[in-house]
């Protein structure tokens, strides 16, 4: 089995303090919490950006800041650049962030439901012009569905030649609208992606851990982080993203997986530039 990659999505568009004070909000915070995770052994640091009241922004100026911000205190740490934002950003607000032509960026694949009246908008044609502009600047995407269609989408686009091989996938399960946090789903999810694919596992709430080792013991990759999840167990806070990577490292060495290095990752994600 290859060393695990974990990725640290550090700050989300929609949690805030109020749920968990240690939620990054201004540029220090964030790279803060950036190098916490990095510390415990995220090779990949998934990135959303806020104002310093918490907004969520996909300002390509805020963008900047942070990623070099990250980049001081994690100097060879992957960043990939969210393009989802927030629910109801325009497109072109979304797209910002490529333009500082990151290594990665993610790549949404399909529109669903976002809990109460949210609907997180993702047509098809809408994918075909995000990842026209990640293939333009040698941008890898990561695709992130969020229920089984969104699989189908993107083997779709692979085969108009839009989307390129090998694809890499993050399933981001128990959004409430999209597929649960079954180990039954993921198992689904995993057989329905093109052979030689990669793919990572992003548990939501209560569903982070369990589906954590599901990734460790099937031969995935792993995502947590305040984006998805605050506690580190039922009713304790985490104290910060750090806490939420170092439990992944436990739960892999006790599972006999090893933890990837950032240029390990590179490797297995066949990033081709650092
Ligand atoms: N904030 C969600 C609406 C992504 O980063 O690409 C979308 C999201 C997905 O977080
Ligand atoms: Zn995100």
């Amino acid at each position: 089995m290859e060393k695990l990659i974990i990725t640290a999505c550090i700050c989300g568009a929609e949690v805030t303090k109020e749920q968990n004070p240690a939620v990054p909000y201004t540029v220090e915070e964030i790279a803060r919490e950036a190098k916490a995770a990095y510390d415990a052994g995220a090779a990949l640091i998934h990135l959303h950006v806020r104002e310093d009241d918490g907004t969520p922004t996909q300002s390509k100026e805020r963008f900047d800041v942070c990623i070099r911000a990250i980049k001081e205190v994690c100097p060879d740490a992957i960043v990939q650049v969210s393009t989802g934002g927030a629910v109801g950003m325009t497109n072109d607000e979304r797209l910002q962030p490529l333009l500082l032509n990151p290594e990665m960026a993610t790549l949404d694949c399909g529109t669903c439901n976002f809990g109460g009246d949210e609907i997180f908008v993702n047509t098809e044609n809408m994918i075909i012009d995000f990842v026209e502009r990640m293939n333009e600047r040698n941008i890898k995407p990561e695709i992130e569905v969020f229920d089984k269609g969104m699989i189908d989408m993107a083997k779709r686009l692979g085969r108009k030649g839009y989307i390129k091989y090998p694809m890499h996938f993050d399933f981001v399960m128990g959004v409430n609208g999209g597929i649960s946090g079954e180990p039954r789903d993921l198992e689904f999810m995993v057989g329905s992606i093109p052979e030689g694919s990669t793919w990572t596992v992003a548990g939501v709430g209560r569903n982070q851990f369990p589906m954590a080792v599901m990734g460790i013991i099937m031969g995935g990759h792993v995502r947590v982080g305040f984006e998805d999840n605050v506690y580190l167990e039922k009713g304790v806070p985490a104290a910060s993203n750090g806490e939420l990577v170092a439990k992944v490292v436990r739960l892999a060495k006790e599972l006999g997986r090893e933890i990837a290095t950032p240029d390990e990752a590179r490797r297995i994600l066949g990033l081709s530039r650092g």
